[in-house]
């Protein structure tokens, strides 16, 4: 098939997706999974989807607004990512900023990606010129902040047999409980588990240096935003303080910032979210960037998206795994031994459970 796709419309639909349990971080509580299921049409017919997480219900309304807006700009034209990102730029310049404006572009090109890979008829993976085969990942999907007595079987039967690393969530009030947390997680997955943690920007500089100088001696994988994501210059300061490396990059919107991350020598590991960095488009930037620094790339959420972008990645470090999607997403992605083994579906891979995005709809 042809893969120039030419530019129809869109279709949003907002989806409130259950979680097993609520899951509290160090900066509030995610009880369901707010997102926006994206489909864009061409006019040859290919459908290319994405999503959108928000941990906020209310502002789902906001982002689909902002997408509508894009949408009505690109009608009639090419389904070619640099070509709409090169429009797109240009018609937004005088507005400026990011955020919201981003996700929303995020959405439409992570849905182009997809579309024009489902053209050719290769999953994106191969699209982007990616060879391997299988990308080391984490289970993400619980460990939330609460009850630390039980987070010990929680955290074996969130390893269950496929996976061989874990992240908790931490950013308790008193730093006895972080400390018993790790303690008693690490007891129940046993010293070949790796372990990451999570603070979710939840700590003061001070309180960073303090509480992360007692997780040096628990050997942890990376210590994740333990302060506010926009202060680059107290993560250069905390990682020359701290053995245990830095992660960082979900709370980073641009490739501009990420460059400016690694030029102050932010953290050792980075992670971008392809919808808050822009998109697939962004994240090869990102890619590169992170390939030509030597700084190893791991991803936030959008597993079904993250895995093909790692698989194109040379210097791939961990795809974060959540299964939060899985009851409205067909064929979810496939796990075996610690890795993820892309399917040979065109494209993303992914549908829409159409029964159950009707279920859960609002
Ligand atoms: C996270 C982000 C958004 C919602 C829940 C949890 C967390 C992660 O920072 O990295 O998974
Ligand atoms: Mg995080």
């Amino acid at each position: 098939m042809d893969t120039k796709l030419t530019f129809k419309g869109v279709n949003i639909k907002a989806v409130l997706a259950p979680l097993p349990a609520p899951l509290r971080t160090g900066s509030g509580i995610l009880t369901h999974a707010p997102v926006l299921l994206v489909d864009i049409l061409s006019k040859e017919g290919v459908v290319g989807l994405s999503y959108l997480f928000s941990p906020r219900e209310d502002l789902l309304k906001c982002l689909k607004e902002g997408i509508d807006a894009i949408a009505a700009l690109l009608i009639g034209r090419e389904m070619d990512p640099a070509k709409v990102s090169d429009y797109l730029d240009s018609e937004f310049r005088l507005f400026g900023g990011s955020g919201i404006l981003t996700m929303a572009r995020a959405a439409i090109d992570m849905a182009i990606w997809d579309a024009i890979s489902k053209a050719r008829g290769i999953p994106l993976y191969k699209f982007l010129g990616g060879s391997k085969s299988t990308v080391s990942i984490y289970q993400s999907s619980g460990l939330g902040i609460g009850n630390i007595i039980t987070l010990g079987g929680e955290a074996q039967k969130l390893i269950g047999k496929e996976f061989t690393a874990i992240k908790l969530r931490l950013g308790y009030p008193r730093i006895e409980d972080d400390l018993k947390a790790i303690k008693i997680v690490r007891e129940a997955i046993g010293n070949e588990i790796a372990l990451m943690v999570d603070y979710n920007q939840c700590l003061s500089s001070g309180e960073a240096l303090r509480r992360c100088r007692f997780l040096d001696q628990f050997d942890l994988t990376w210590i994740e935003e333990p302060i506010h994501a926009e202060d680059l210059e107290g993560y250069a300061s905390l990682r020359q303080e701290l053995i245990t490396p830095l992660q960082i990059g979900e709370n980073l919107f641009s490739p501009t910032e990420f460059n400016r991350s690694i030029l102050m020598k932010c953290s050792q590991y980075l992670m971008p979210d392809v919808a808050k960095v822009g998109g697939v488009s962004n994240w090869l930037t990102v890619a590169d960037l992170c390939q030509r620094n030597s700084i190893p790339l791991s991803s936030h959420l959008y597993p079904e998206f993250s895995l093909h972008l790692l698989l194109s990645t040379k210097k791939s470090h961990y795809l974060e795994y959540v299964n939060w999607l899985n009851a409205i997403i067909e064929d979810p992605i496939r796990i075996e031994d610690g890795v993820c083994i892309p399917s040979n579906l065109p494209g993303v891979g992914m549908a829409w459970t159409l029964k159950l995005v009707e279920k859960y709809k609002i």
